[in-house]
């Protein structure tokens, strides 16, 4: 018998009774076999704490060169890239989609089991996962591209459905909207990463337009890293795209998004070829959107 405090406690459900979803209910081997880590204390402190969090060089130089050459004929020859291939998600990129860091954080930040052990099953199996993928877009920026839109934060005081949201109970947080943002070149640091007023996903105050709407704000955070590092964050953390201004390299990068089961934001879906090709266990990342029962295997 698991105790309390050693599985994932989110909410109470029936009579109050905590949820119990037993280790099975997290897939433990994405959909190429390959197994899933665990994220450790620092990266679910830091992710916490930020609303953001890079993780450094997950992808090999082998495995990014058909992805750059992809998305470079993704932007400058679409049409020679045939129908079902031609997104982000598709030909080399389909592999990130589930990439077993990626199942990790979505297990940990966004799936939510449930289960109190009694009349359902929990959402998410060794076949199924338990958190669906939501959308999925690239961008090839050369220098000079870019603009400064800050948007969201005070994702804790968002009511239910706005899906920019993030809620922290003891030990647990979750996400909803959620972001992994693969970086296929180098970014070096100012250059046109990402920005982030960390911990502005959990904001209480409105924010000092004044001073947000600066991009040379001491609240702007950004990061460095080498190619192939992913970036997770939430929707709900305030951010903002920049300026790229490497000369050197364009800005290679695949804005992959997921949800929670029963929600979803955008109005798409990946092209029915691509998603019929898929493994089994990948295509559950596209099961239709509801709740109850919503689990296969
Ligand atoms: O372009 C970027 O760096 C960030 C874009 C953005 O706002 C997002 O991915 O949600
Ligand atoms: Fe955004």
């Amino acid at each position: 018998m698991p105790q309390y405090s050693d599985v994932p406690f989110v909410l109470n459900k029936d009579l109050g009774r905590p949820q119990l979803p037993p280790e099975e209910a997290y897939c433990k081997f994405n959909s190429e076999e390959r197994p899933v880590p665990e994220l450790t204390t620092e990266e679910k402190y830091a992710f916490d704490l930020r609303g953001w969090l890079l993780i450094p060089g997950v992808l090999t130089e082998d495995e990014m060169i058909p992805m750059r050459e992809h998305l470079k004929r993704l932007h400058e020859d679409k049409e020679s890239i045939p129908e079902k291939d031609r997104s982000s998600l598709g030909g080399p990129c389909v592999s990130l989609i589930d990439h077993p860091v990626v199942v990790a954080f979505m297990n940990e930040f966004v799936y939510n089991p449930f289960t109190d052990g009694t009349k359902t099953p929990p959402l998410g199996n060794q076949k199924c996962y338990g958190f669906r993928m939501e959308y999925s877009f690239s961008q090839y920026r050369t220098a000079g591209e870019g603009m400064f839109v800050p948007h969201n934060g005070g994702g804790s005081m968002r009511v239910p459905g706005d899906h920019h949201t993030y809620h922290v109970f003891p030990g647990h947080a979750k996400s909803v909207l959620t972001r992994a943002l693969f970086e296929l070149n180098p970014v070096e640091k100012g250059k046109g990463g990402t920005l982030f007023v960390s911990g502005s996903h959990k904001a209480a105050f409105p924010a000092p337009e004044d001073e947000i709407n600066r991009m040379e704000s001491s609240f702007w955070d950004t990061y460095e890293c080498p190619a192939g590092s992913v970036l997770f964050f939430t929707e709900a953390v305030t951010h903002s795209s920049s300026i790229w201004t490497d000369q050197a390299n364009p800005r290679i990068a695949i804005f992959n998004s997921y949800n929670m089961i029963g929600n979803k934001w955008h109005n798409w879906d990946p092209h029915p070829d691509l998603l019929a090709e898929m493994p089994a266990q990948r295509q559950t990342l596209f099961r239709p959107v509801y709740v109850a029962g919503n689990v296969t295997g």
